[in-house]
């Protein structure tokens, strides 16, 4: 195959993205409340991680000391600037800005903290790109609330995206509302309700009605906040963030592709509702079918109509395949099978580079919205050698084998795409697992998975490989 050396376009905004519990660290700092991330304690690939009632001193909870960003941010965002990254994309710790989560004034010092921040980046000219809400949902709301299951928690959502849209709307264009909002699609995984709405489901209680429930009030809530920012500033671009792993047939049997659509429509209606500001058909038959009697009010509808999203951001990891086996509905512990056509990382996550061309399209097809990629890329074990390098060829091949796809869907297809924010730029902690050694960053920080570590950064062989490919605008990859 021909190389290809065309150029993305002009304005293309190439960087990387983070999320604030796990590269920030300085959990008790600067009157930060605690967050449900910092009740997660170190898992690996074969143990998942614990979520325990309070700090227990027998556990290790990585999100305490993370990366400690919180201290080192203005020289990791010269080696971001050294990269000639345009923009970064980090999330505002909610317990940062309101460490109850229900308090009526902001502190101060959490402001103050991404004041710096991001004034660090437009020094270099680099653009920060915000989540509100990347999983760093304050415990107290979890402790008092019980987290997304009750409706006050739109609310206080609302004042917290309207104190950061007003303190921050001049020096942030790009926001985005709850990360991988769809997460929760598999509501039977214990943690994956916690995660994104911060429930602990009773003895007996319905996990699906439960996730139904909560996502509405994170649906509304987004919608509120899309509508402030515009009032605050009509430049502001209020997005989703949806986590996309499209879902395959795993063969043209008719069955297995209605099948494959039915996957899809399960785990990807929150980007319909961002987007078209109304529930898909199916839903309410759904619902109906299923004896839901959700809290979704007629003042709900006139929100989600009025507030639908200005792009959308999603990440793009791997993809699925499934098999129909019988079931009418669709159920991930169940009917997801291996797609014999990919590899897979260390941690079973199948690498599937096509599958990001189709992403892109069917979002386009399905939304006519600009796209945002913000995360993408491969957790793999690194080395340090002796002189610190790291060299991380199957990082850069696999960023490649994305990035040309990517091109594909942009010059070839016509998708609007605003760009490309790999995930982990700088070295973090893994969410799903906790650990430190499972790595994405261009720029790798010398801690273990225990905290171990002088926290020096080193540039790996990705680092200078992404720097030309940004200052070549992707013509070399
Ligand atoms: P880690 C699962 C599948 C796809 C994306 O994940 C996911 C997850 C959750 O683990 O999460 C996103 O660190 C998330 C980031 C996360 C990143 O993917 O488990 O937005 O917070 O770190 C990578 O390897």
């Amino acid at each position: 195959m021909a190389e290809d050396k065309r150029e993305f376009p002009a304005d293309f905004l190439w960087g990387g993205a983070v999320a604030a519990h796990q590269i920030e660290g300085a959990y008790q700092e600067g009157g930060k409340g605690l967050a449900i991330t910092d009740l997660f304690t170190l898992g690996d690939k074969d143990h998942p991680r614990k979520i325990t009632e309070t700090i227990e001193a027998s556990e290790y909870y990585p999100e305490h000391v993370a990366s400690d960003f919180y201290h080192r941010y203005p020289e990791d965002i010269k080696l971001l600037a050294e990269m000639g990254f345009k923009c970064f994309r980090t999330s505002i710790s909610w317990p940062r800005i309101f460490p109850q989560g229900d308090e009526l004034e902001p502190n101060e010092a959490g402001l103050k903290f991404y004041d710096d921040v991001f004034d660090e980046c437009l020094k270099y000219g680099i653009e920060p790109i915000v989540t509100l809400s990347h999983f760093e949902l304050p415990l107290h709301l979890v402790q008092e609330y019980g987290g997304w299951r009750d409706r006050r928690l739109i609310e206080f959502f609302a004042r917290f995206a309207e104190v950061c849209f007003k303190r921050y709307h001049n020096k942030v264009k790009y926001w985005m509302t709850f990360n991988e909002i769809n997460n929760q699609t598999n509501f039977e995984v214990s943690g994956h309700l916690y995660t994104n709405s911060g429930i602990v489901p009773e003895a007996g209680e319905d996990r699906e009605k439960l996730m139904y429930q909560a996502a509405h009030y994170e649906l509304v809530a987004s919608a509120q906040a899309v509508q402030i920012g515009h009032q605050i500033d009509p430049e502001m671009q209020v997005g989703a963030m949806i986590a996309m792993c499209p879902i395959y047939p795993l063969t043209a049997k008719p069955e297995d592709i209605l099948f494959a659509q039915r996957a899809m429509q399960t785990r990807y209606w929150f980007a319909d509702v961002h987007a078209n500001g109304f529930y898909p058909r199916w839903m309410k038959h759904f619902f109906a079918k299923k004896g839901f009697d959700l809290d979704i009010t007629a003042a709900d509808l006139k929100q989600l109509q009025a507030g639908t999203v200005d792009y959308i951001g999603f990440s793009y990891y791997m993809s699925f395949a499934t098999k129909y086996q019988g079931q009418a509905d669709f159920n991930e512990n169940r009917d997801l099978v291996d797609n014999p056509y990919v590899k897979t990382t260390e941690w079973g996550w199948q690498i599937d580079p096509v599958g990001l061309r189709y992403a892109l399209n069917w979002f386009t097809d399905r939304y006519h919205l600009p796209l945002f990629i913000v995360e993408n890329g491969m957790g793999a074990y690194d080395q340090l050698t002796e002189d610190h390098q790291v060299h991380d060829d199957y990082r850069i091949k696999y960023m490649q084998d994305h990035i040309i796809q990517m091109k594909r869907a942009v010059l070839d297809d016509g998708v609007k795409l605003l760009g490309y924010t790999p995930w982990g730029c700088i070295d973090l902690v893994a969410h799903g697992t906790g650990e430190m050694s499972k790595r994405y960053g261009f720029i790798y920080v010398d801690s273990d998975d225990h905290g171990h570590g002088t926290f020096d950064r080193y540039r790996k062989d990705s680092f200078f490989w992404y720097k030309n490919v940004i200052a070549s605008n992707g013509a070399e990859l």
